[in-house]
């Protein structure tokens, strides 16, 4: 409640205005799946991370448990960049690596959320009293704001699978102001759901619980908070499928008969009866297409891990 009066008080972001106007003015209407979290999108989304049917969470964080000690000693890590840094039980893997090999000198989360930035920071630095945390406030689809100096070598690291919400040139882009950024015996360390089965991966998009129908819905909800928008999210039904030939996800919401939402600013948008929505693409990789990206960024595949099923993969780059 009071998060709804505080961004109803408050003007609309004029870049995020800017995108969602231009997104819903495609042909085919799309956003960004960075519009999924605000604290009610990180919680269902944390909600979706413990569904039987989504595996890629618990599959990555087991193959950082088994693998982190033994790389992080061979690398001798002192600074951990964390791209994205929604993934607090995977950093501790990591930097308890890192406190155990005596190296841990400076931890750099990065995310667009500054209060959730804060939050993270004050935990951390509790759990670990001789770490360095320095929060880096930025959105990574668009720049790192890394701090100048840090201690090295550093590790990048970009977890979960988020490089999947990107485009390919997008994530080119992405992983290339990563290389900009590394030193030469710095590493980057990146999670991707691979790919397998089309009904296993289907099946993760589409619990039974609707928890992940209600996590797509929530994009309309913050449009509402911090636009102003009208929209209702029940007129919606959401719907998840495979495109085999682009190797994604792709979520979208259907309109169910035809409506207009008013977005101050924006103005009336039309949706059509079944008109859907594109929210999150979710591309899913093989040791081919990572190195491809890789190669495209200037970035070299070093290390491929998988775990036992494939289902997941880790994968360490260097500086070609
Ligand atoms: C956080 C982007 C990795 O693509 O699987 C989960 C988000 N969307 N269920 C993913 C998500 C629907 C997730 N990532």
């Amino acid at each position: 409640m009071t998060r709804r009066l505080q961004a109803r008080e408050s003007a609309a972001d004029p870049r995020m205005l800017a995108e969602v106007a231009e997104g819903l003015a495609l042909p085919q209407k799309e956003l960004s799946p960075k519009y999924f979290y605000d604290q009610r999108g990180s919680e269902l989304f944390e909600e979706i991370t413990r569904l039987e049917e989504y595996y890629p969470t618990r599959t990555e964080r087991r193959m950082l448990e088994a693998w982190m000690p033994a790389l992080i000693r061979r690398l001798g890590t002192r600074t951990l960049v964390e791209l994205g840094a929604g993934s607090a039980e995977k950093t501790r893997v990591i930097l308890d690596a890192m406190r155990a090999a005596g190296t841990a000198e400076l931890y750099v989360p990065i995310d667009v959320s500054a209060s959730f930035l804060g939050q993270t920071a004050a935990c951390l630095r509790r759990e670990y009293p001789r770490l360095l945390v320095e929060p880096a406030i930025a959105d990574i689809s668009e720049e790192l704001n890394l701090p100048r100096r840090l201690p090295r070598p550093a590790l990048y690291a970009f977890l979960g699978s988020t490089i999947g919400n990107f485009y390919p040139p997008a994530a080119i882009r992405l992983l290339s102001r990563v290389h900009a950024a590394m030193g030469s015996g710095d590493r980057f360390l990146m999670g991707v759901d691979l790919r397998k089965d089309v009904a296993r991966i289907e099946a993760a998009y589409n619990d039974p619980r609707g928890v992940t129908a209600e996590f797509n819905r929530n994009m309309l909800l913050v449009l509402n908070d911090e636009l102003g928008a009208d929209f209702e999210p029940l007129a919606f039904d959401h719907r998840a499928f495979y495109e085999s030939e682009a190797h994604r996800i792709e979520m979208h919401l259907v309109a169910r008969e035809p409506q207009d939402v008013t977005i101050p600013g924006i103005g009336i948008v039309r949706f059509g009866a079944g008109e859907s929505l594109r929210t999150e693409i979710s591309c899913k990789h093989d040791r081919e297409s990572v190195a491809q990206l890789f190669e495209a960024a200037g970035l070299e595949l070093e290390e491929w891990r998988t775990d036992e099923e494939s289902l997941f993969g880790l994968v360490v780059g260097a500086r070609a």
